[in-house]
């Protein structure tokens, strides 16, 4: 029986927590709001707009909506500039590994990212043509910890969602592959992680006879 694995992007495939990083501080040193490294962590996950809610109630400012929009396009802008600079060589270690081992093994894979961003970055590390679906921050509505962006990955991949795993960097991608009912696998810190079934420091960690034993367990 297949199964499908679900794979978050950012954080697990490539670190663009750095870019995302440079591009709000940019746009929070223009209104004065200082930023740090310690509250880019709290937007991992989090989607383009509420990121941008969160950093304005942290620096105590209101804008217009006109305000809002133009801000979120600037920073989407200088985002994408240094992610037009990308290549295969900021692919997370052993990402290749685990996905050609899924690929010869004929399992079912998605990428479950928030990212409105997530096709071209996948375009330009060069992995696009592993996954099978992709659901990203146009297909979904409800943001992590709702396990919407899961549950439709589930349902595009054909696999009930038990039969599903799902590899996450952020506590609130933990919380939403709860929330469906899928095996979820931290990539991070076991401390911050601890909600997963499983957590790992990174792929390298992820030998070959746990993958077997997730392809093959009828519920692990
Ligand atoms: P965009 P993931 C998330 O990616 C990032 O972790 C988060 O920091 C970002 O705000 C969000 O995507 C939206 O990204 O501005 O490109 O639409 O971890 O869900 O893959
Ligand atoms: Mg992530």
């Amino acid at each position: 029986m297949k199964k499908g694995f679900i794979f978050d992007l950012d954080g697990v495939i490539v670190d663009t927590a750095k870019y995302h990083f440079l591009a709000w501080q940019n746009l929070a040193n223009s209104l004065e709001i200082s930023f740090s490294e310690e509250q880019n962590e709290q937007l991992k996950g989090v989607s383009r707009i509420r990121s941008l809610e969160k950093i304005l109630e942290w620096g105590n400012k209101t804008i217009s909506e006109e305000e809002f929009t133009r801000l979120m396009h600037e920073k989407n802008e200088e985002y994408l500039n240094y992610i037009s600079k990308m290549d295969t060589s900021e692919i997370l270690p052993d990402v290749p590994r685990v996905l050609d081992y899924l690929i010869s093994n004929e399992q079912a894979i998605a990428l479950g990212s928030a990212s409105k961003n997530a096709r071209v970055i996948l375009e330009k590390v060069e992995l696009i043509s592993k996954f099978n679906t992709i659901v990203d921050g146009t297909n979904v509505s409800k943001a992590k910890p709702d396990p919407e962006v899961f549950l439709i990955g589930a349902h595009q991949l054909g696999v009930s969602p038990e039969n599903c795993i799902v590899f996450e960097d952020a506590v609130a991608g933990i919380q939403a592959a709860n929330a469906a009912n899928m095996i979820s696998i931290g990539i991070g810190n076991p401390k911050i992680l601890h909600e997963a079934d499983y957590v790992f420091k990174d792929f390298t960690e992820i030998e070959e006879e746990f993958m077997n034993n997730l392809v093959s367990a009828k519920k692990v």
